[in-house]
């Protein structure tokens, strides 16, 4: 447990609630770096940030290394670091229709500075993860942008940031995060899949993999575990973004747990244990809570979501800990073939002719079908450990 780290985004405590239908429900302290104190003071370990979490993005030089400056001390001040930084290409009007995907090559060219210069804060600072969530590179309907050229644009984009990183000598990769719609219609990468597919198409692909996260696997009606575990199998996750949602809907942002609780348990099972045969190796990377408190809470509630989230983690973990030692469990994953899927399917050195040239006939192997593999009971364990 000791070695597990937890981060916090500051768009997180810092967001006051606004949503397409109301403004904001919450006063925010008008330094944004006051929540960085704030956060060390509740034991979490690291923050991230987009750019414009500490400036406006109309900002001058003169303002932007005053917050920059102000972040720094709150830093040494408290010992919180910073792992992971982002770049705010969503916000603004002139984003309106994409910053990598732009039609405007304007755009495009002023997305890229925008994000090299976040790269640049996010080395001095530390940080060795940056996050591209590309929110607005997407389309509402089929025609309206050549698919292609979109995704040659996209993939330029990332393989561009990630040469400068290279060229830099920074101890920083890429992680893309991907997102099936909102706020577009749709977004391109909408899942796990489809970035692992754009990445492997890259100069760079080697500092470049993913930032998945809970909901957004989960607005597509995707099990979120199995997506990290594709990811984990690739050797791509490089970032997690752990939150809550109920099915299929508006992202919602929940607190970890607060939505599909036994895939939550699942994924901390995963992440903290490995797959059971030990293919996939535990997550030594941050347990990164990206939600929104939700917009009925005042700041009370909003400190109090951020401690829901690490005590809800914990809990989790130890649970998958019990689950795992528990002998039950271990009788069932053999009942369940574990010790079998792991054993190549041809033989070491069998060439597909001499594989052909065998007998395997249907009566031989027509037992399987009536083999008890006691899934049920492997899962309903699992079940008591969470709810005991
Ligand atoms: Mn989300």
């Amino acid at each position: 447990m000791s070695d597990i780290k937890f981060s916090v985004g500051l768009w997180t405590v810092n967001w006051g609630g606004a949503d397409p239908f109301g403004t904001a429900t919450r006063h925010l302290e008008d330094n944004p770096i006051a929540s960085v104190y704030k956060l060390a003071e509740l034991g979490v370990d690291a923050f991230t940030f987009h750019d414009n979490d500490i400036y406006p993005i109309e900002a001058d030089s003169t303002f932007r290394q005053k917050r920059i400056n102000e972040l720094k001390k709150a830093m040494q001040e408290t010992g919180i670091i910073c792992e992971m930084v982002t770049t705010n290409t969503f916000s603004d009007p002139l984003f309106k229709d994409g910053a990598f995907t732009s039609p405007s090559r304007n755009v495009r060219r002023f997305g890229l500075k925008k994000i090299i210069k976040q790269i640049d804060l996010g080395a001095e600072l530390g940080a060795t993860t940056f996050v591209m969530w590309g929110g607005r590179e997407g389309t509402e309907y089929d025609n309206s942008k050549d698919l292609y050229d979109s995704h040659a644009r996209y993939a330029e984009g990332i393989d561009t940031v990630a040469a400068y990183i290279k060229q830099k000598g920074y101890n920083m990769r890429i992680a893309l995060e991907p997102k099936p719609n909102e706020p577009r219609g749709d977004i391109f990468l909408p899942t796990i899949g489809h970035a692992l597919a754009l990445i492997g198409t890259l100069d760079n692909k080697d500092i470049v993999g993913l930032n998945p996260e809970v909901g957004h696997e989960q607005m597509a009606t995707l099990n979120f575990t199995h997506g990290i575990g594709l990811a984990m199998y690739c050797d791509k996750l490089f970032h997690i973004d752990l939150n809550g949602q109920n099915g299929p809907r508006y992202d919602q942002d929940l607190v970890f747990g607060h939505g599909n609780l036994i895939q939550s348990f699942f994924t901390v099972d995963l992440l903290d244990n490995g797959s059971p045969n030990g293919g996939i190796k535990p997550y030594t990377g941050y347990r990164h809570f990206d939600y929104k408190p939700s917009r009925t809470e005042t700041t009370k509630g909003v400190w109090e979501s951020v401690i829901g989230n690490m005590k809800t983690y914990k809990m989790l973990s130890q649970k998958a800990k019990a689950y795992r030692a528990d002998p039950r469990t271990q009788d069932l994953f053999a009942q369940a073939g574990y010790n079998e899927i792991n054993i190549p399917t041809l033989a070491p050195n069998e060439s597909i002719s001499d594989f052909l040239a065998k007998d395997q006939s249907f009566s031989e192997t027509s037992e399987a079908s009536e083999y008890d593999r006691g899934y049920v009971q492997l899962h309903q364990i699992a079940l008591e450990h969470l709810i005991s």
